[in-house]
């Protein structure tokens, strides 16, 4: 099998038959002419299917080494079709630190059509059993999670997932498949918010699934076809054009994210600094283990309260104050009122997400100037 970096810049991107083009035109089309009724090239509609989503659901499935793999118009769209392989009273079990979108689709809109959930500290994967029920169908895992970092052993809890029989569904949006291949490792199936580093220019929105259970894999893209969630082509079209540079991206991130994690764990006003790439970080064997690098993403905890955070982030130039991360820029988030503000807050309290945690998306940025950013931010504090 071609390496990593090759399949990125050249599965499913052939050269086009018709033009040689070496770039998978943009097919800004809806529909497909037909011969006779029935008789077509393979394409009929572009909800069902479009060239420039199929390069690319070509190119990341070979990208996580599965079978199969579907575009989506968003992540959160990518993360209801795949729970749409559970009927009425089915349970899940799903992480306790998860994207406070994902808990909001849980909790506020499948909870209401019948289904169930349990959210546990999956570090200890031993967890899972003591909420395990006859209805168990589905455990839900972020690993790396947002925001706090959390590392689950993916291995341990598929071998659980696999004696209950139940599905194993990894989100595995901030290690990439260029860290983290969660398939390998015993998941039946991986989402992507490919807004994220799989993009990684912060200009689109986007989600992916993939897997290798033909069953699962059916179902899935009816339900795509039938609830509509699909991605336009000029989307797809910059979510390959992303994938092209996701190996040197993604090892700049983490180089950058390196320094600064260092820089913040000496830091004065830091009180905890949350990067599996510390050895001091509780999951640092099990990040070692199963992922081949640590992702650029940051959280940590300063001294000061809410107010002190404020300024903080406030007195930032280069980190720009925003929710996402994954882009080529870095961003600066606060959890508890930005993408984590739809989790209760006694949930949040309880699970660490505090009002003086800030999250960082690390750039790729010069690390001197990024690093000096910060340190100015900290000085008027
Ligand atoms: O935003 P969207 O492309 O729909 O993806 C949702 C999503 C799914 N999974 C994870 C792990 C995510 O982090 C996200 C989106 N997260 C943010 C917008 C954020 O700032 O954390």
């Amino acid at each position: 099998m071609m390496k990593f970096e090759t399949r990125a810049i050249h599965i499913g991107q052939e050269p086009d038959k018709a033009t040689g083009a070496i770039i998978v035109p943009i097919y800004q089309t809806s529909t497909y002419v037909q011969k006779a009724p029935g008789k077509h090239k393979g394409y009929e509609y572009s909800r069902t299917s479009n060239p420039t989503r199929t390069a690319l659901e070509k190119c990341l499935a070979s990208l996580e080494e599965a079978r199969f793999g579907l575009a989506f118009s968003s992540g959160m769209a990518a993360i209801s079709t795949v729970m749409n392989l559970l009927k009425a009273k089915d349970h899940v079990i799903a992480c306790d630190d998860l994207y406070g979108g994902t808990y909001r689709l849980f909790e506020k809109v499948y909870k209401d059509y019948g289904l169930e959930f349990s959210y546990v500290d999956l570090t200890f994967p031993e967890n899972i059993l003591k909420v395990l029920k006859k209805n168990t169908r589905m455990i839900w895992v972020e690993t790396p999670t947002n925001p706090l970092l959390k590392i689950i052993d993916l291995k341990r809890v598929a071998e659980i997932s696999k004696r209950f029989k139940l599905i194993l569904a990894v989100d595995n949006t901030f290690a990439t498949p260029y860290f983290q291949k969660p398939l390998l490792l015993g998941a039946d199936v991986v989402v992507h918010s490919s807004t994220k580093y799989l993009g990684g220019h912060s200009d689109l929105v986007g989600g992916a699934i993939v897997s290798s259970n033909p069953n699962y894999y059916e179902r899935m893209k009816f339900c795509q076809n039938a609830v509509g969630g699909i991605p336009g082509p000029f989307d797809c079209f910059l979510v390959l054009r992303g994938l092209k540079t996701l190996s040197l991206r993604m090892r700049e991130h983490e180089a950058n994210a390196m320094e600064v994690a260092n820089f913040l764990s000496t830091h004065k006003k830091v009180k905890k600094v949350l990067y599996p790439g510390l050895r001091s970080f509780p999951q640092y064997k099990i990040a070692r283990k199963q992922m081949s690098g640590f992702g650029g993403t940051i959280s940590f905890e300063l001294k000061s309260n809410l107010a002190g955070a404020r300024r903080f982030l406030k007195n930032l130039r280069l980190f720009s104050l925003a929710e996402s991360l994954g882009g080529v820029e870095s961003l600066a988030d606060h959890p508890a009122r930005m993408t984590h503000s739809s989790i209760p807050l006694n949930l949040r309290k309880r699970l660490g997400i505090s009002d003086n945690l800030v999250r960082l998306s690390v750039g790729i940025e010069n690390i001197e100037d990024l690093i000096e950013d910060l340190r100015r931010a900290f000085t008027l504090v």
